[in-house]
């Protein structure tokens, strides 16, 4: 087993990583920037060190500098949590060549899913349904055909993108043109790859995606769906296992044909494969290659620490799991905490004056801030994870609202009223919201 592991990250996630080690009896290593000295993950951390200045591109991000940090501590592997480096390929890369074990797939899995077209062929080539699309734009005759079959809406996305960068919605002919050529440069500018795409656009789904748990023998295993509609700006807000649109056959549908597609391009780790859903019908969007914020809402409905087996697997250890036993119990969900004002949403760092979180049966607080603590401006706004848990929906809501008057954060900034005025919605409360909810909350 591996004996010390190195965390390239920050913050909740780091942790999280952290409090698995321990179970496992994994020494650790914390990673951190001159302005994380003070941090959390960096206090429960058996050895820290620092690896740059307190921009993410300098410490985070700063591959030299975090080799070398695994090499003075004499890590065995490393977590790259979420964000930051973990869907970086030659990150992968690179620690292998250290003798170094990536707690992660293999980078040939990285780069297959970091580039959309890729993913989308992979999926459609071992019968996954995708979203009807062209990539191929050089010849203009092959676009009208398509557009004359699907109609418009269309959506442009690029190849390498992610978080809406590079995206446009066209809904007439006469916009086409000008919505390519400003997706590509914009794809340029942020990708480095002016590739792009159409796809029918639908209007109203939810985003629903399925986790997957591979082991290097060929095992995998899926662990239901989440819903993860709940979005403003592409950041997800408000996420929840099961989804309440689902019945029993189609999710074991979906489920099934994910098992049998990573079977066959032989993934290794978690993963997880995004859908737009529509009309009962799933459609393949993307596929997220590493450990994702929102994985404690599955691991609540299932009894499963999805740290603990992404560890076993890349530890070369068989899954123990077998699909059969595992059963979706309860329901979960999820509120992203955000250190931002509740209207503007414009982040608001700043110390922490008082700080009391909610507890009790069914509530779980994933968080690396505490009383006193001050939150950098130089990364990611979100401060936590609000997590409850109760055996049916409307309990696991009725968790959230009192969980959500309990927690008291003093002296920035959250988005914890934002949270209550959504869940008090007869649309969220009915569970029947799809990816404009935030749009038509706010109008
Ligand atoms: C779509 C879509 C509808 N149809 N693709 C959003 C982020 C990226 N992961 C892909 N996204 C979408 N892709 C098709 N074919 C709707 C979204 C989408 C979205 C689009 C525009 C504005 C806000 C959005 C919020 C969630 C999802």
């Amino acid at each position: 087993m591996f004996k010390k592991i190195l965390i390239a990250n920050r913050g909740e996630i780091a942790l999280r990583v952290l409090r698995a080690c321990r179970e496992l009896g994994i020494k650790t290593v914390a990673i951190h920037s001159d302005v994380d000295e003070n941090a959390m993950h960096v206090r429960m951390a058996d050895e820290s060190i620092c690896v740059g200045p307190a921009s993410a591109q300098s410490s985070y991000l700063n591959i030299p500098a975090i080799i070398t940090a695994a090499t003075l501590t004499d890590v065995d592997a490393i977590h790259p949590g979420y964000g930051f480096l973990s869907e970086n390929q030659r990150f992968a890369e690179i620690i292998e060549e250290h003798n170094i074990k990536f707690i992660g797939p293999k980078s040939e899995h990285i780069k297959m899913m970091g580039n959309k077209i890729d993913a989308k062929k992979i999926m459609d080539q071992t019968g996954v349904p995708t979203v009807k699309g062209i990539n191929d734009l050089s010849d203009k005759n092959k676009i009208e055909d398509f557009i004359k079959k699907v109609k418009y809406p269309i959506i442009v996305k690029a190849a390498s993108g992610g978080g809406g960068k590079g995206m446009r919605i066209v809904t007439e002919e006469d916009d086409l043109n000008k919505a390519i050529n400003e997706a590509k440069i914009e794809a340029k500018k942020s990708f480095n790859d002016e590739n792009v795409y159409l796809e029918k656009f639908l209007t109203s789904p939810k985003h629903i995606e399925i986790q997957v748990l591979c082991d290097s023998f060929g095992n995998v295993v899926t662990l239901g769906e989440r819903d993860c509609s709940i979005q403003r700006k592409h950041q997800k807000l408000i996420e929840e296992s099961p989804s309440s649109v689902l019945t029993n056959e189609n999710r074991e549908k979906i489920s099934d044909l994910c098992r049998k597609s990573m079977k066959e391009i032989g993934y290794e780790g978690v993963g997880t494969l995004e859908f737009l859903y529509e009309n009962n019908e799933f459609y393949f969007m993307e596929m997220n290659t590493r450990l994702q914020v929102e994985h404690p809402v599955t691991e609540m409905v299932t009894g499963i620490d999805l740290v603990k087996e992404q560890i076993l697997v890349a530890n070369g250890e068989k899954l123990s799991i077998k699909q059969e036993d595992i059963k979706l119990k309860g329901n979960s969900i999820e509120c992203r905490i955000n250190a931002e004002h509740p209207e503007s949403f414009i982040p608001s760092p700043g110390k922490i004056t008082q700080y009391h979180q909610p507890g009790g049966l069914g509530i779980r607080v994933d968080s690396a801030v505490y009383d006193g603590y001050s939150i950098p401006s130089h990364y990611d706004s979100m401060i936590g994870k609000l997590i409850t848990y109760g055996a049916t929906r409307s309990e696991a809501l009725n968790k959230m609202n009192r969980a959500l008057e309990e927690y008291v954060i003093m002296g920035i900034n959250t988005n914890i009223q934002l949270h209550q005025k959504i869940i008090q919605t007869d649309e969220f409360k009915r569970g029947s919201y799809n990816i404009n909810f935030m749009s038509n909350l706010i109008e």
